[in-house]
């Protein structure tokens, strides 16, 4: 066999290597001991002493070509091997993510949140305290005394003659200030649920959340309730928004107040509309003494609001059950997790 049909050998044979073992095959059978290559240069010996250094060296360029293309196709096998697994495990990460469910935080939740967290930046507290509440601690220490008309037993949930459903959250205020046993100052807000008989519709429900606030301490006066309440309402709302007092009454307040919030343009003065959003006052000497407070020289102001009114308002929500009915769709609205 003549050096050129060796090599158009190998040429042929390599182009159908598919893997590294029948290369390797290839490499034995041209350069190996017994290989072809080897083989054909023990034919040197028969030849005329000047012919074998020409002869020795074309060999030994088809070796080194061989030898080369071996190498270049191992590596090529490899690397396309390498590609065929990368595709194999490709990931196309513009695929749009498999969408979880994440839960929200209810806006009625919400709401309270931030109101808590305003107050404590003021220094406030948040106390708490039980649901089930006395007849003393819920309607006479905050001067609704037996038989006075806000305390209609048509109007709350009672329990035994002397235990009832809390109506209002104003006996964790009560509670506190007895704790505090004449001293001040107190400052804190007190949310949680209350309970009052009514008949559920869109603006109604027998049980719904009530924040109330307390200060007491020497020389609280009605402008600190004013201020306090404008800057609570600017936090919530904007700082846009103006408060209106008006006077009205409450049995644990005097001077008692209800406050409205602007509502719609406030450039345009002349077309103000005005929304109640809470009601407030100065705490009621008898409340303050039966409370163990001297109102010789302590004075306090409180105040109440619904954040379910504040929130539908806030998010303009339009029915109070959305708050406890958890529907889903309902919910998802506020979550902060949605990105569609
Ligand atoms: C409302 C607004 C209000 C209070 C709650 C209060 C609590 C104590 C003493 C005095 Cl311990 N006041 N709370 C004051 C004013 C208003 O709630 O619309 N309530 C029916």
């Amino acid at each position: 066999m003549n050096l050129e049909n060796i090599k158009k050998e190998y040429e042929n044979l390599v182009k159908e290597i598919q893997d590294e073992k029948s290369l390797y095959d290839l490499r034995v059978k041209f350069l190996g001991k017994k290989g072809v290559l080897t083989e054909i240069m023990k034919g040197a010996k028969d030849l005329l002493p000047e012919e074998r250094p020409v002869f020795g060296k074309a060999i030994n360029e088809i070796k080194e070509f061989i030898n080369n293309h071996l190498e270049e196709t191992k590596q090529k096998l490899i690397d396309s091997a390498i590609n065929a697994k990368l595709a194999s495990e490709e990931i196309d990460v513009t695929l749009p993510a498999k969408k979880e469910n994440l839960g929200g935080i209810n806006p009625l939740n919400k709401v309270i949140e931030e109101i808590e967290e305003l107050f404590i930046s003021m220094g406030y507290s948040v106390a708490e305290g039980p649901e089930v509440e006395t007849d003393k601690f819920n309607f006479e220490m905050l001067n609704l005394p037996k038989n006075h008309p806000a305390r209609d037993m048509q109007d709350s949930f009672y329990i035994t003659n002397e235990l009832l459903m809390r109506t209002q959250t104003s006996p964790v205020q009560a509670r506190e200030m007895l704790k505090a046993e004449g001293r001040g100052p107190i400052k804190i807000i007190c949310p949680g649920k209350v309970y009052r008989r009514d008949n559920d519709d869109a603006t109604h429900s027998h049980q719904f959340t009530q924040i109330e606030g307390l200060v007491v301490d020497k020389n609280i006066t009605f402008s600190d309730l004013k201020g306090t309440l404008e800057y609570l309402i600017k936090s919530l709302f904007g700082e846009n928004k103006k408060i209106r007092l008006r006077p009205s009454f409450f049995p644990f307040t005097e001077p008692s107040v209800e406050v409205d919030i602007s509502w719609g343009n406030e450039d345009d003065e002349e077309n103000i509309k005005w929304l109640e959003i809470l009601g407030a006052g100065m705490v009621h000497p008898n409340v303050l003494k039966m409370a163990g407070f001297n109102p010789e020289e302590y004075s306090g102001f409180a105040f109440g609001m619904g954040p379910e009114r504040i929130a539908m308002l806030k998010y303009g929500i339009s029915d109070i059950r959305s708050f406890y009915t958890n529907d889903i769709r309902f919910l998802e609205q506020f979550s902060s997790d949605r990105n569609d």
